[in-house]
């Protein structure tokens, strides 16, 4: 073998051994950097004569290409070992589920404020919706509940700055503050015509019935495993020229029958006080089967609507009555679904709230 045989070889055998791109550099440093073996041959050439330069330079070239291509096989051999090694590092297993986009859902009061819904509009009654922040005038005044009641302190419920008598100034602590919004627009429609717009005084004409439901949000500062600063209310309302208490029993029994889906469902009217109703009654249900069997439960407060309260309605308390109630949705989706902290409802745990679905 000659020289360049021995060099090309040795050229070959050092890339091979080359692991790393830095390693195979180095290794092509040697043979065809500045003072590498075939750069220091073509210096040697200088003292050659010319015909031995022809043949001898031809050779060199030879062997100089010889390791030429073998660097660069050796390059891609190694650029491609580092591809596979970073296609396996990388490997996907596409045999795994995929993530999946959450469903979402109703929160559970809002499934039962839907049913509520759907069960008395079943029955003729509309839905009126309104501000959370009210005035002192719709939210008690009109209520009947005087300057001195316990209702009004700074401590039951939240005050905004500013505000009026009749400027919104606080969270509403019911929403019946809506029904008087309500009622007050429907007997304006029908005074105003058949007055030919005037609409003043209280209205003793002819109109259909107020029959509205009121639900949403309402305030109070109370916190604990049955009381939230936020809470949800509905509240009922039907006044016409001959709407009795046996109206209230009847809407009321059936509508905690279908609710609760329990047609032999009990309910008791217990006297009781409410400044925006005379007479008054705490309404209370029991169940003849299933865990809550045989206990009164409270979930309504109600009444006949008090002849001041229709009188700010606009209406004629002589020609006028009606019956009014309030329930608390949260505490009907808890004894639906057997839930025994409210605060759950609106800590905004996925995974309890999820349940409901
Ligand atoms: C209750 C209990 C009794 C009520 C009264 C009225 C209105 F607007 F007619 F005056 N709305 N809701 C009422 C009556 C609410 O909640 C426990």
């Amino acid at each position: 073998m000659n020289d360049l045989n021995v060099i090309v070889d040795s050229a070959q055998t050092a890339f091979a051994q080359a692991v790393t791109p830095a390693d195979l550099e180095n290794a092509k440093a040697l043979f065809l950097g500045k003072s590498g073996r075939i750069t220091e041959l073509m210096k040697g050439m200088a003292a050659l004569s010319v015909d031995e330069k022809k043949s001898r330079g031809a050779a060199i070239n030879i062997a100089k290409q010889a390791i030429e291509t073998a660097l660069t096989n050796r390059r891609q051999a190694l650029a491609d070992a580092e591809l596979q090694a970073q296609l396996r590092a990388e490997a996907l297993d596409v045999s795994l589920p995929g993530r999946q986009r959450g469903q979402g859902g109703l929160h559970p009061v809002s499934l039962t404020l839907e049913r509520i819904e759907a069960i008395f509009g079943s029955m003729g009654f509309d839905v009126a919706q309104g501000p959370e922040i009210e005035s002192d005038w719709f939210n008690f005044t009109a209520l009947n509940t005087p300057e001195d009641h316990p209702a009004r302190s700074m401590h039951d419920t939240f005050y905004v700055e500013g505000g009026s008598e009749t400027a919104p100034n606080l969270l509403r602590t019911h929403t019946s503050p809506m029904q008087i919004r309500y009622a007050v627009q429907h007997v304006k429609k029908y005074s105003s015509k058949a007055n030919g717009g005037e609409g003043k005084g209280l209205f003793s004409g002819d109109m259909p019935e107020i029959r509205v439901i009121a639900p949403g949000r309402t305030y109070r500062v109370d916190s604990d495993a049955t009381h939230s600063p936020m809470f949800h209310q509905c509240e009922g309302l039907w006044v016409g020229e001959n709407v009795s208490f046996k109206d209230l029993k009847f809407v009321f029994t059936d509508f905690c029958r279908t609710f609760f889906e329990s047609d032999d469902l009990v309910l008791r009217f217990r006297p009781s006080f409410f400044p925006f109703t005379e007479p008054s009654a705490e309404i209370d249900i029991q169940f003849q089967t299933g865990p809550l069997a045989g206990r009164w439960l409270e979930v309504a407060g109600s009444g006949q609507v008090h002849p001041n309260v229709v009188s700010n309605m606009g209406l004629d308390p002589e020609k006028y009555i009606g019956f009014a109630f309030g329930m608390g949705p949260d505490r009907l989706t808890m004894l639906r679904y057997g839930v025994n902290d409210l605060r759950l409802f609106f800590d905004g745990d996925v995974r309890f709230l999820s349940q409901f679905q």
